[in-house]
């Protein structure tokens, strides 16, 4: 086994942590007590953990459509209140955003979650800008841009790799390749199955990670963001993954597919076993890991619940910067 087992077992905590997360705002879905839209990242866990635990606050992401668990570990790790994403999600005034983003426009600087938006993959445009500011002011910041197979159909990809490139900027791109956009397979949606071959081509380095394996991953992770830190320019990883869920909800992959990654592949059940076969922790050691985190989400979910609605005076607070809405 690569890494030390405190750090595994701390990549398995926050992995479980992610997938309690999810289960538990899809349970609240379902009862209609989370408005809007929900897709979520159960399947895809080991790639936002690798990301989050190496992830500074004075680093950046952008953040997906699926990155609850990235959003609520930066929270957590740097703020010490995930439960303020779920009441986010919740859209309640104790969320990082008052409520008023939920799951596609939330953000916070602050732990550097510099946000989705609904317009999928726009800030690889964006990304550029925050990474040439710390390039000019010689701050050894690293961006990330986190970015699905679909999202790479996009014109900007291309534009944002380039510019990336022939000004070294401190770019990672993170490609989450779940098989998918919609129910589109990659290798249809795209000239290549590998989204490295679309990027290969603007001369960074680009690499494909078993985005199921937390140890790779995280090892990947660390090694392109060494080499962004140092000055070399982009880097781009393209994660192979699944996720559970079709597009938001229902479900289009064959049965034998479906099986493959849930039973075979299933990044939590792959870092459990390597752990149990490789240290003196055994399984119930790991069920009393997942127990608490359980029981910290389910407080977070009462903490959403029983936080405040926003108050609709303040609905444009925030909202605007360096002008007033009066009316
Ligand atoms: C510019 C834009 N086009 C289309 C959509 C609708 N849309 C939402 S998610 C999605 C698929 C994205 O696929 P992918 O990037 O592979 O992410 P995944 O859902 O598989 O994680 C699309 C087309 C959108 N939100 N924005
Ligand atoms: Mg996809």
């Amino acid at each position: 086994m690569g890494l030390d087992i405190e750090t595994l077992v701390d990549l398995y905590r926050d992995m479980w942590l992610i997938r309690a997360f999810e289960f538990g705002l899809e349970r609240e879905f379902k009862k209609g007590n989370v408005p809007g839209m929900l897709h979520t990242g159960v399947g895809q866990e080991a790639t936002q953990a690798a990301l989050a635990a190496h992830l500074k606050a004075t680093d950046c992401f952008f953040p997906d459509h699926r990155c609850h668990g990235i959003n609520a570990l930066a929270q957590e790790k740097h703020q010490g209140d995930g439960e303020r994403i779920m009441a986010e999600l919740f859209g309640r005034a104790t969320g990082v955003c008052s409520g008023k983003g939920g799951s596609l426009h939330s953000a916070n600087p602050r732990v550097g979650n510099f946000g989705d938006n609904a317009v999928e993959g726009s800030y690889m445009a964006t990304v550029l800008g925050v990474a040439l500011a710390w390039q000019m002011r010689k701050e050894p910041n690293v961006a990330c841009c986190i970015i699905g197979d679909g999202t790479v159909g996009r014109g900007e990809f291309h534009e944002s790799l380039n510019m990336a490139a022939i000004w070294k900027l401190p770019v990672l791109y993170a490609c989450v390749n779940n098989g998918y956009a919609i129910s589109m397979p990659v290798g249809r949606g795209h000239a290549s199955a590998d989204i490295v071959d679309l990027a290969r081509g603007y001369g960074m380095p680009c690499v494909i990670v078993d985005g199921n394996d937390i140890e790779l991953a995280y090892t990947e992770v660390q090694k392109a963001i060494d080499f962004i830190r140092a000055g070399n320019g982009p880097y781009f990883l393209e994660f192979k993954t699944w996720r559970w869920q079709g597009l938001f909800s229902g479900e289009f992959r064959p049965p034998e597919e479906v099986k493959y990654w849930k039973e075979d592949r299933d990044p939590i059940k792959l870092a459990r076993e390597k752990i149990v076969a490789n240290s003196p922790m055994t399984l119930d050691d790991l069920a009393r890991v997942e127990a608490e985190v359980k029981a910290e989400i389910e407080r977070w979910i009462d903490f959403a619940k029983s936080s405040p609605m926003p108050d609709p005076a303040k609905a444009t607070a925030d909202v605007y910067v360096g002008w007033e809405v009066t009316s």
